[in-house]
């Protein structure tokens, strides 16, 4: 990766060539010019592989290949022609990979046997597999408390693996799982089913071709989930009105030009995307949701007394929710000047996004990150959910909430088991099914489970999939914690941080990616997973796996279960892997909504989960759909800090979460380098910067701690007051471990309070 270094607006539209050109390096930097392409043609077929990239839904997965310049390079990535061999862990001891960059682990290529770390060499040394099962046995036998042991899930995980999985740990005796979805859309998944009876979306695929309306809150999918900009692109073509709100002006939310349409491509036009993007302030949302709500609210009375067609639903309000008259009573409480301080937009401007929503009758309302990585991010999606509640958009064709989920199976993963608060309900379920007696007490999730490790009450951490050092908050402490574990286990494609940063026993176990053949005793394997709108597919890999030692995730989950367990297991794990059709059979045991799930995967395209909300069958307790007021318009006391800037930490174009796939981020005009911060001119102007001065970020903490991160680079940037970015995972360290919603325990990766301050040290250009 040779990019020079430069900072150069991008004039061209999302998508086009500039994607193709991409796509073609992506390939060529992992040595597999022609069988990738071979690849990428099985990719989201009825009898191919689901991409590891992203969980937006395929059309049907029975179209002709949609392209994504993004999930070319998951596939890439997984699909490389390079190897991470024993030879290499030879060669390097753990402590001279710690100074190597994250690029440059992952880009040592595709792990080819188990490792066990040996602390007399400080080196990682070759183990059969049977020795590394014995191991960990060995280790969670000795435990004097199952709840000692974490087990984290990353979001690829199949549900046919997840499901052994959390039948393994739970027969072993915890509900400790910690999740990536702790860190991502937990807020979507608890603040919900408040809402709304349900912690998933309510639309699917085919509602964006119906809706007249797409307001987008806080998402990226020019980057993050690039075949919604199919969906995107259509529907602006068909004149729905998509406005978006987010402190960046996106490329994509902008425009796009459609790598799949010959005449966009040959005539270098694109399709506008937005109609208008609102800049709100990091942290604003609550205060623009309730500023969209008061006007619709002022406008339906306006309505009513002039006699006029109201603007709120209220047949559906008064049939299917409860709670209207506390919510209207907070926002003809809450002023125009405190929702435009906050938000950072004017009032002619929420005005203007309010009536653009009041007149689509069928609207959808999409969001990421933006809205869920923040101290009140809970409460933040149960003010998307009032919103769309006000006008009916629920359970409505072209209409619904969509949440666009991040992992590939993140959703399944959930659906199938891996929670640390399990309902009493599945738990029985569970135990009828196999004869087991599974632990009632909640789990950790991730908040708790590092602050388990930190205090020593954790002595195991098993991950399986992701890259965990990485991707948490508050480094200095949390990698301190890893390094008192007993052991730590990583069932990995690739090398990353989390093997190095490891206990004093510490194990890489390398497994088959999506792309790779599975062959198991009764024949070659597909496995299952769920999509953001809660398709269920299959997915089955053609290519030979990187390495003959590989092991599956499900075989690998056996292995482990029967070394522990041994005869105390009353689960035939080798039978379950010998045919995962087993595995499916056991599912839909315990789960009711699987239903026929071994027929109903086999038709192309798959099965929809149902979503009682999309029937406007309210799960709740009222049994109504709820609207839930947001007290004040804040997340935290430190927002009326003069000296705060609120930093929110995003991907680049140029990353699969911990995984870089280069050092640009080409929308944002960003070349050969990610220690930068964006900021606005008054901001620099406010505290005597200028572009390119270097500078150290340090986060206003309230524990005394010192979290810091130094010589980033200034980049003036159209972004809204009060607010700045940077990158993510190098920030990481200023999040602190308790800045986190006390509902979702979600960090808060959006919002973080800090001060800029001068480098001490002018690091150079
Ligand atoms: N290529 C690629 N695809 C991915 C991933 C990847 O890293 N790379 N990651 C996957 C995963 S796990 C996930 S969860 C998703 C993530 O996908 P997204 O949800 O798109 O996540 P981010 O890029 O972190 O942030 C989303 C947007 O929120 C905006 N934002 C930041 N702070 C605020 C705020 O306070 N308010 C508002 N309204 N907006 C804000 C940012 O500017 C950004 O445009 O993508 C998945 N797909
Ligand atoms: N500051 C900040 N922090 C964040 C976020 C943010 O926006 N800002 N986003 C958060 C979010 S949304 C998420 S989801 C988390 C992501 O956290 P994780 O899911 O833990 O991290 P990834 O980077 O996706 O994990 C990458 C690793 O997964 C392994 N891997 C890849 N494919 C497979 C596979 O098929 N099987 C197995 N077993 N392993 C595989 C590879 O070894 C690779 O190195 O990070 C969170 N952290
Ligand atoms: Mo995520």
């Amino acid at each position: 990766m040779s990019t020079v270094k430069s900072i150069r607006p991008y004039h061209s539209p999302a998508g086009g060539w500039g994607a193709l050109k991409a796509m073609g390096t992506a390939l060529a930097e992992q040595d597999i010019a022609v069988s990738g392409m071979a690849t990428l043609s099985r990719m989201n077929q009825p009898d191919g592989f689901d991409c590891p990239g992203c969980a937006w839904p395929d059309p049907k997965h029975t179209s002709s290949f949609e392209y994504c310049e993004n999930g070319g390079k998951a596939v890439a990535w997984e699909a490389t022609a390079k190897r991470c061999t024993p030879e290499f862990f030879a060669q390097h001891s753990v402590t001279e990979l710690l100074a190597w960059p994250d690029f440059e682990l992952e880009m040592v290529g595709r792990l080819t046997h188990p490792m066990r770390y040996d602390a007399a060499s400080d080196h990682y040394v070759p183990v059969s597999w049977e020795d590394a099962f014995a191991l960990i046995g060995r280790h969670l036998n000795a435990l004097p408390d199952p709840n000692m042991a974490d087990f984290y899930t990353s979001g690829r995980t199949s549900n046919e693996a997840a499901f052994l999985y959390q039948l393994f740990v739970r027969e072993y005796g915890t509900n400790n799982f910690p999740d990536c979805s702790n860190m991502c859309h937990e807020a979507t998944s608890v603040g919900l089913p408040k809402s709304l009876g349900v912690g998933k979306g309510t639309v699917l695929l085919e509602d964006f071709d119906h809706a007249d309306g797409i307001f987008i809150f806080g998402q990226n999918p020019g980057t993050n989930s690039p075949r919604m900009m199919t969906s995107l692109r259509n529907a602006s073509r068909r004149g729905a009105v998509i406005m978006s709100f987010n402190p960046f002006r996106e490329r994509a939310l902008e425009r796009f030009q459609s790598p799949q349409n010959p005449v966009e491509m040959a005539t270098l036009t694109s399709t506008p995307i937005s109609s208008r993007l609102f800049q709100v302030r990091v942290g604003g949302d609550v205060a623009l949701l309730k500023g969209i709500m008061k006007v619709l609210v002022e406008a339906d009375d306006a309505a009513r007394a002039a006699e006029k067609r109201e603007v709120l639903d209220w047949d559906f309000i008064r049939g299917h929710t409860t709670g209207i008259e506390a919510l209207m009573a907070d926002l003809r409480a809450t002023a125009w000047e405190g929702i435009e301080r906050k938000s950072g937009l004017s009032q002619d401007d929420i005005r203007f996004a309010a009536e653009a929503y009041m007149k689509a009758e069928k609207a959808i309302i999409v969001f990421g990150m933006g809205i869920t990585q923040h101290r009140r991010g809970t409460q933040n999606v149960q003010q998307l959910a009032n919103l769309a509640l006000l006008r009916g958009h629920i359970g409505r064709a072209g209409a619904g909430l969509c949440p666009v989920r991040g992992h590939s199976n993140v959703q399944g993963d959930r659906t199938v088991g891996i929670t640390e608060v399990p309902t009493e309900a599945f738990l029985s379920r569970l135990d009828a099914r196999f004869g087991i007696k599974s632990p009632r007490a909640p789990g950790h999730n991730v908040v708790t489970s590092l602050e388990g490790m930190i205090s020593g009450d954790v002595k195991v951490f098993f991950a399986m999939g992701g890259n965990f050092v990485a991707a948490v908050p508050d480094w200095d402490r949390t990698q301190a914690g890893m390094r008192k574990l007993d052991l730590t286990v990583h069932v990995s494609t690739k090398l990353n941080r989390s093997h190095l940063v490891h206990g004093r026993d510490a194990l890489i176990l390398p497994c088959l990616g999506r792309t790779e053949a599975d062959i198991q005793a009764t024949g070659p394997q597909s496995v299952t997973v769920e999509d953001s709108m809660s398709i269920v597919h299959a997915s089955a890999g053609r290519n030979q796996p990187a390495s003959p030692h590989l092991k599956s995730e499900p075989a690998i989950i056996a292995g482990v279960a029967r070394a522990t367990l041994g005869s105390r297991s009353v689960v035939d794990w080798e039978k379950l892997v010998g045919d995962y059709d087993l595995i499916r059979d056991d599912i839909e045991a315990v789960f009711p909504i699987f239903q026929g799930f071994n027929d109903r995967v086999r038709v192309p395209g798959g099965f929809h989960l149902t979503s009682n909300a999309r029937e406007r069958v309210w799960s709740t307790e009222s049994g109504k759909a709820n609207f839930l007021v947001f007290d004040g318009l804040g997340e935290d006391p430190h927002q009326d800090n003069p000296e705060a800037l609120w930093l929110t930490t995003v991907r680049s174009h140029d990353q699969y979460n911990t995984t870089l796939y280069s050092n640009s981020d080409r929308y944002r005009g960003v070349f050969g380098q990610r220690d930068v911060v964006f900021l606005n001119e008054k901001e620099m102007s406010r505290r005597e910067l200028k572009a390119d001065d270097r500078v150290d970020l340090i986060t206003l903490s309230t524990d005394g701690v010192e979290r810091i991160v130094r010589g980033f680079k200034v980049v003036p940037y159209s972004f809204p007051d009060g607010s700045c970015a940077a990158y993510y995972p190098e920030t990481n360290p200023l999040i602190p471990l308790y800045l986190h919603d006390p509902t979702s325990f979600t960090p808060s990766s959006k919002g973080i309070p800090i001060r800029i301050v001068r480098s001490a040290e002018q690091t150079g250009a």
